[in-house]
């Protein structure tokens, strides 16, 4: 899978794909990061990239013509496999299933929004779709962008080791149940610091430990993501 981003960063992606899954997804070329600086299609004397909001107010927004610009100079021919998806905080929600979903793709373009936002035109006339990671404001997109390659690229066939897409459902989700959080988990030693690892773990009995690792999960699903189990208000933190 190839991933094109785009960002007035380009550095900032030095450290976020060169370790773990995503370093082995690409050195065995099962994943391909091609970060492009939005500079680059900013052709006046100052590579100007952003101007001040039509209507007046606070910041800078992110000028269409680079963009586009840009986009049409990495994809000159444009196909429906070619999706773009604009990183910005008023964007639909990404997911799991939207990281199954992009990992169905070959080649997207991620567009990393900065500053006050991006001119709307982008989100309208070049955008597929326009993404956000979450309910909380972010300085920019680029860390948005890193998130969503990550959750991606280890869906990829052969990534973890997870050949099938079938045999990876299963994977997806813990035994535990659709919808719950996954069961805690120790580690030796038995005991640290006076505070023991369950018993039941230790024992070898695996009906009483799938038991256990259930019923811990669900317990641990309620108690710190209620908004799992039942819908309704409750506050976050
Ligand atoms: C509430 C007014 N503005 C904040 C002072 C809106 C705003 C503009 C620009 C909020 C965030 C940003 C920059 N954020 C992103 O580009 C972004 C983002 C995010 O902020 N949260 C979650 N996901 C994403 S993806 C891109």
């Amino acid at each position: 899978m190839i991933f094109h981003v785009l960002t007035i960063f380009p550095e900032f992606f030095a450290g976020p794909f060169a370790h773990g899954v995503v370093k082995r997804a690409q050195d065995a070329h099962l994943l391909d990061i091609r970060i492009h600086n939005l500079r680059d299609w900013a052709f006046d004397r100052h590579k100007t990239v952003d101007d001040r909001p039509f209507g007046g107010g606070e910041g800078m927004v992110l000028k269409p013509e680079p963009i586009f610009l840009a986009v049409e100079s990495i994809w000159p021919q444009r196909t429906p496999a070619r999706k773009v998806i604009l990183l910005s905080a008023q964007g639909r929600l990404f997911t799991q299933a939207g990281a199954n979903r992009l990992s169905q793709e070959s080649e997207l373009l991620l567009i990393c929004g900065r500053y006050e936002g991006v001119d709307e035109r982008v989100a309208e006339h070049l955008a597929d779709e326009e993404i956000s990671i979450g309910n909380y404001v972010l300085s920019g997109g680029e860390l948005a962008a890193a998130v969503v390659i990550d959750a991606t690229a280890r869906l990829l066939p052969g990534v973890l080791g997870n050949e099938t897409s079938a045999a990876f459902e299963s994977f997806q989700e813990t035994g535990h149940g659709r919808g719950l959080l996954d069961c805690p988990h120790w580690t030796r030693p038995a005991e640290f610091r006076g505070w023991k690892a369950p018993e039941v773990l230790l024992n070898g009995n695996h009906e009483e430990i799938r038991r256990f690792r259930r019923e811990s999960a669900v317990e641990k699903t309620g108690r710190l993501r209620r908004d799992l189990v039942k819908p309704g208000p409750q506050g976050g933190e």
